[in-house]
């Protein structure tokens, strides 16, 4: 708790450029949540570089995604949003946890299996701590409450049972977190795929809705997308997972439900229906791009974020950390 508030903690990787399915089933739910929970919003540049990365390029996908986090309506004045790396307890708190995790339980981790095997030629410890650093994030802030996709629910786990572990030999040091799982637009699919989720690691282009698409590029890959042969605009996952998930982003994008998509293109074609979902999309992303050419402009605004709200975190962290210190034996500070 801080205050009479609880505590929220979730983080993104700046790895590739957002998509429409990081908006709607997470960022957005983000946003609704700030009002009810004292919130960090992190940049987790730290996770990012378990994979190789240009660093120009991750210092610029840093900035792009901490730009987003405001314009899609996280105010800085009451959520903390910084970089991962700017406040040092992610890291010192990461390696005294690694002393209580198991090599069985990371090994287990489908993540980890997923990427190395991905990353066959740099399979580094980093990637195998990643869940660690991962829990160290959530702990270091008593986070109650972590909105997650249910891809992160094992190392949400996991977190938990770190801290169960800590607190069974410390004492109450450690809160230990609840998932949160969204219900709107949970799970965005691949518009090339409909069986894979939306992802921005995804090597077609015409998969996936970038943030930051033009209007025409929106429209084509909506006109590109995958469908079947049904004809008709049904709400039938065995055989029509294509338009179903055409109908869950409209649904998302226009507050209609899915009943309510359903009736209104009944007996229309998917011509129709796709530029429908289009335009619907390019609508619900206007604002958010209108933000983030504003934010772009106001260098000195940016900056004071993440100056004030690193010194933010990183004094709520240090409690925490000072306190594990203590607990596993480390010598007192003198002052
Ligand atoms: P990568 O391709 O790099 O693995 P990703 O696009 O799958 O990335 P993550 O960085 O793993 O995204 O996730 C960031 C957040 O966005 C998480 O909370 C995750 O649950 C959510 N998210 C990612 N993809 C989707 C999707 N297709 N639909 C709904 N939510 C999603
Ligand atoms: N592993 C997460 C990003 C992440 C995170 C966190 C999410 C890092 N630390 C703490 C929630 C809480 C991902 O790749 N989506």
């Amino acid at each position: 708790m801080i205050g009479d508030r609880k505590v929220l903690f979730s983080g993104m990787q700046a790895t590739g450029n957002l998509t429409l399915g990081n908006y709607l089933g997470a960022l957005q739910n983000w946003v609704n949540l700030s009002e009810e929970y004292e919130c960090f919003y992190s940049v987790v540049d730290m996770h990012s570089i378990t994979v190789r990365q240009d660093p120009a390029e991750l210092r610029r996908r840093a900035r792009a995604l901490l730009t987003l986090y405001i314009a899609a309506g996280l105010d800085p004045e009451k959520c903390c949003i910084y970089y991962q790396s700017h406040v040092s307890g992610h890291a010192e708190l990461a390696w005294i946890l690694n002393c209580f995790t198991y090599m069985g339980e990371l090994s287990r981790m489908t993540q980890f299996k997923d990427k190395s095997s991905k990353h066959a030629d740099n399979i580094n410890a980093g990637l195998f701590t990643y869940p660690v650093l991962m829990a160290a994030d959530i702990l270091l802030y008593q986070a109650d409450v972590v909105p997650v996709g249910i891809d992160q629910m094992q190392h949400l786990e996991l977190t938990r049972d770190i801290a169960q572990r800590f607190n069974a030999i410390y004492g109450d040091v450690f809160t230990v977190p609840e998932p949160y799982i969204g219900k709107v637009g949970a799970k965005i699919m691949s518009l090339q795929d409909p069986m894979k989720k939306m992802s921005k690691s995804d090597e077609n282009p015409n998969a996936s809705i970038y943030l930051m698409d033009d209007p025409d590029t929106i429209m084509r890959k909506f006109k590109r997308a995958v469908t079947d042969s049904e004809g008709s605009v049904a709400y039938d996952e065995e055989k029509q997972p294509g338009i179903c998930n055409l109908i869950d982003i409209y649904c998302a994008c226009t507050g209609n439900s899915r009943d309510e998509t359903v009736a209104e293109f009944s007996g229309k074609g998917y011509g129709e229906f796709k530029t429908k979902v289009g335009e619907s999309v390019v609508e619900k992303l206007r604002p958010l791009q209108e933000k983030v050419a504003e934010l772009e402009k106001n260098k000195d605004f940016i900056d004071s974020v993440i100056k004030n709200n690193a010194e933010k975190a990183q004094y709520v962290s240090n409690k925490t950390l000072r306190k594990v210190q203590k607990k596993v034996g480390f010598p007192e500070r003198i002052r």
